[in-house]
């Protein structure tokens, strides 16, 4: 039995893995092992015979499980510390750089719009691409002979051959979500609608499909200077500057009356803009207070309530501000042009980390 135990304890103290380790238990102590074999020889034992080696079999027995499970322990450690020392990461590592696609600067300039109307109080609406002629006509007091409803400028839906309703549209502005937002939320109200719109043109500065961002605000009280204040605050942000100064134009919109169109003083100097200084002007928007019916449209009263509106091209606030000369270029997917022109993923623009860099 001394023979025994000392060759098993030898062998568990040898055995380089579990696998060796558990070949040894079934050899040892398994249904058909060594020391299994050895008790079964107790029946053919003398009483006093028995009386001592069974103990000491059963003894020899929980000795060789005790050295299997320490053993088992201690492999189990070892491969622990073999992983510890190999496995390791230095966390305080710089990433490694991975090229990811970039922020088109279209969504870029949407989200400084955004950031720059919400610091004033401006919340974002939202609304369809397809609109009823109604909500893109007929709500914004443009009449049925109104130019801008010819075919030639706005895309119509068509209707099964027997059904006689007008036809739906692709909006062409994002004039159809202010007056839905005035039905749904009343006065007053302040809401900015960016988002696609979409006109029958294409030439050097027409796409058919581009960007508009649309601004309202409703209350007893708003005048032209609240307009006159809100866009000069918007546009020394959105161009980063200190100082701007702004030229009304009288114009005329159905929508709105009176009605102006809006220039920035600026220069041009070997191809590129500065803002708020120099002899050009640049027209950047539209905007006027909200016209009677179209308050009444989206059922406000227009006795107890009136308001400022305007509306600029995303797109062409994106070329004058990063420097893209051909409009065309912002819709042809050119994977060299979107890394040059656009903007790391991470970078959100925001009044207080900096809108653009
Ligand atoms: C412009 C110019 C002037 C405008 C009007 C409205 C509405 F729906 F509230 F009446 N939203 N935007 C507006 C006014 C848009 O774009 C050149």
């Amino acid at each position: 039995m001394d023979d025994l135990r000392e060759k098993y304890i030898r062998l568990i103290a040898e055995a380089g893995d579990e696998a060796a380790l558990e070949d040894l238990r079934v050899q040892a102590v398994g249904k058909k092992g060594e020391i299994s074999l050895r008790m079964r020889e107790l029946g053919r034992m003398t009483a006093e015979e028995r009386q001592v080696a069974g103990p000491a079999l059963n003894a020899l027995k929980d000795e060789i499980n005790a050295a299997l499970a320490a053993k088992k322990a201690a492999l189990a450690d070892a491969a622990l510390d073999e992983r510890l020392r190999t496995e390791w990461l230095d966390v305080t590592l710089p990433g490694r750089p991975r090229r990811m696609g970039t922020i088109h600067p279209i969504s870029q300039v949407t989200e400084e719009v955004t950031a720059i109307f919400a610091d004033m109080g401006f919340a974002v609406a939202e609304g369809p691409q397809i609109e009823s002629d109604w909500y893109n006509f007929d709500a914004l007091n443009i009449p049925g002979h109104h130019p801008a409803r010819a075919e030639m400028d706005t895309f119509y839906t068509t209707r099964a051959e027997e059904d006689d309703r007008p036809p739906h549209v692709l909006r062409t502005h994002t004039s159809p979500v202010q007056i839905r937002t005035m039905q749904a939320q009343g006065a007053p109200l302040r809401v900015i609608a960016p988002g696609r719109v979409y006109r029958a043109d294409y030439d050097q500065t027409h796409t058919p499909m581009f960007h508009q961002v649309e601004g309202l605000a409703i209350d007893r009280d708003i005048s032209m200077a609240n307009l006159k204040w809100c866009l000069e605050e918007f546009v020394k942000a959105f161009f980063e500057v200190d100082a701007v100064e702004l030229r009304f134009r009288a114009s005329h919109f159905p929508f709105t009356e009176p009605s102006a169109e809006v220039d920035i003083r600026c220069s041009w100097q070997d191809g590129t803009l500065k803002i708020g200084e120099g002899d050009d002007w640049l027209e950047i928007l539209g905007s006027g207070m909200v016209h009677p019916k179209v308050l009444q449209a989206g059922d406000i009263d227009p006795e107890q309530w009136q308001g400022f509106a305007f509306g600029m091209g995303i797109d062409r606030i994106a070329m004058l501000k990063y420097g893209i000369p051909d409009l065309r270029a912002f819709f042809d997917s050119d994977l060299r042009w979107l890394r040059h022109y656009g903007f790391a993923g991470l970078d959100v623009p925001t009044l207080h980390g900096g809108l653009s860099r």
